[in-house]
């Protein structure tokens, strides 16, 4: 038994069905795939296991859905209303769902009950934006002519989700998508698929039309490459890694479909001596070790004014050795199980490969035996240079690295030495030093003396290599539509092009 009075072995199976067309069931091939929680080691969900005829399927049905049913047709205000119907199906279930996405993922439970929150929120800022989503007409072509710049829902969109936030990335695509008019195919991580098939149960019962959503579950070189490649896909969505995120791009050129990616990041936070240091720690311990720092958004770098650095690195011990680690169904838990072997042996690689190279564990750099599941000690490297790989890589897990700095310009030169792009921050109670900082931090998002706060308000996406396009904030629905020029003369056509007529 745990802290939530979940006896696991005893736990039923819960068996999902897929979606295609409105209907709930069965891959083709019949194929069923188990998942088991990283945290607990026991079978947590038993899913249809789609393949390449499973994705035609769901493209075709999303593509009907486009070409001849009534949800690009329906005015925003009913698209709107449905979506707010279905907020509110998401509040009403979201312990269900915060639960699936722990099982699955080992992420601690207060933090999914968080990102359901999260969801709920996106959910109803995209039903506003759909009653908001207007073009324009540019006051000047003169008075024979009228233009309206129209905007219309791009079409088919292709959505690929990772594993590391299923809900709320999932959250930070589709109602925003489903709002601009669009109809949708989604392929969710094979390891964390429960809350997106169960939120397809939701979207039926909220009165979605059928074909309108369709979510299938399958690998990603099967279902995911289909997409991809896929001609009637007019638009891909992609969270995943970079190289993927590449892969992605190379396969949508077939027919040019337009891409939106967010990808990985090697996020660095610098920290001046002038700063609240005690803050700082704080949220650098979070910045890091918050989802075992299997997160885009992971402040995976330090960057500490050498005169501050030893004390620095002394509180964030003192911290770090005060994080609960453990159980995910303790509601105490911050840092929970690592999603999979291959990550575990991936950290551990860095974390050799690091060692080897010079930098030093001030504490962690080790599994952690509980619960028959994956834990990783959270981990501090000291003595991390800028050319080291553990510098320079997403490791995708607790593991902290720490540079230091003299002058303002050799912190931002570190920190944009790399070739992602994501996100960024500076702790500072230097006006003119976080100005500058804000403007030459080359990243999607630059905290300010916080770290990873977030807004439905605030767009969220990279640069470089850490992806293309934003998601949420008041442009998110555009991200989902085309622009149409509609020119219309007014009066008689003055003169002629061929001449003499
Ligand atoms: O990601 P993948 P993985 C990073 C992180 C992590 C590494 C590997 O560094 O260690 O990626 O994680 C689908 N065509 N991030 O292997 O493979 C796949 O099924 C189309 C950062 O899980 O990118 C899943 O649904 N799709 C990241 C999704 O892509 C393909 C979140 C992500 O899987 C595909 C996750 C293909 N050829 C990992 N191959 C973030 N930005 O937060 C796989 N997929």
């Amino acid at each position: 038994m745990n802290a939530l009075n979940i006896d696991l072995p005893k736990l039923e199976v819960r068996r999902y069905s897929q979606l295609v067309d409105g209907k709930s069931g069965e891959a083709m091939s019949g194929e069923r795939f188990e998942r088991r929680s990283p945290a607990h080691g026991v079978v947590v969900g038993n899913y249809p296991l789609a393949d390449v005829a499973d994705a035609h399927a769901a493209v075709a049905a999303a593509r009907n859905a486009f070409d001849t049913g009534p949800w690009p047709r329906m005015s925003a205000r009913e698209r709107s209303e449905i979506l707010l119907v279905i907020s509110e199906r998401i509040a009403g279930n979201a312990e269900e769902l915060a639960m699936m996405d722990v099982l699955e993922s080992g992420k601690p439970i207060s933090q999914a009950r968080g990102e359901m929150a999260g969801a709920v929120d996106l959910w109803r800022y995209a039903a506003g934006q759909a009653r908001s989503l207007h073009g324009s007409v540019p006051a000047g072509l003169g008075q024979h002519m009228l233009g309206l710049i129209e905007r219309e829902p791009v079409g088919v969109v292709a959505m690929i989700t990772p594993w590391n936030f299923p809900f709320v990335i999932l959250s930070q695509k589709l109602p925003f998508a489903l709002a601009a008019g669009c109809t949708v195919a989604l392929k969710p991580s094979e390891l964390t698929p429960g809350s997106s098939l169960r939120l397809g149960e939701m979207l039926k019962d909220a009165g979605l039309p059928d074909g309108v959503v369709n979510i299938v579950v399958g690998y990603g070189n099967t279902v995911g490459q289909t997409f991809a490649e896929h001609d009637d896909v007019d638009m891909i969505s992609f969270t995943g890694s970079t190289q993927v995120g590449k892969s992605v791009v190379r396969a949508a050129a077939g027919n040019l479909k337009k891409v939106a990616l967010e990808l990985g990041g090697k996020n660095p936070q610098i920290v001046c001596a002038d700063a609240d240091l005690d803050a700082a720690a704080d949220a650098a311990v979070f910045g890091v070790f918050f989802n075992v720092g299997q997160c885009c958004n992971s402040s995976s770098r330090l960057i500490v004014e050498r005169s501050v650095a030893k004390r620095f690195e002394e509180k964030l011990a003192e911290l770090t050795a005060r994080v609960p680690v453990g159980d995910p169904l303790d509601p105490e838990t911050r840092v929970g199980a690592i999603i999979n072997d291959a990550q575990m042996e991936k950290i551990e690689g860095y974390l050799k490969g690091a060692i080897e190279a010079g930098a030093n564990p001030l504490c962690g750099a080790e599994r952690i035996k509980a619960n028959a599941g994956l834990y990783y000690a959270p981990t501090l490297m000291s003595g991390v240079t800028r050319d080291m790989k553990i510098a320079r890589e997403e490791v995708f897990g607790p593991v902290l690295s720490i540079l230091t700095f003299e002058t303002l310009d050799e912190a931002i030169g570190i920190a944009n030495d790399t070739h992602y792009g994501l996100s960024a921050g500076i702790w500072t109670s230097d006006h003119d030093r976080a100005l500058i900082a804000a403007r030459d931090l080359r990243a999607g998002t630059v905290w300010v003396n916080c770290w990873m706060d977030g807004f439905s308000e605030m767009p969220f996406g990279g640069v470089r290599q850490s992806g293309l396009g934003r998601e949420q904030g008041a442009q998110a629905i555009e991200e989902f539509t085309e622009q149409k020029s509609v020119l219309f003369h007014r009066g008689p056509r003055a003169g002629r092009w061929v001449p003499g007529v």
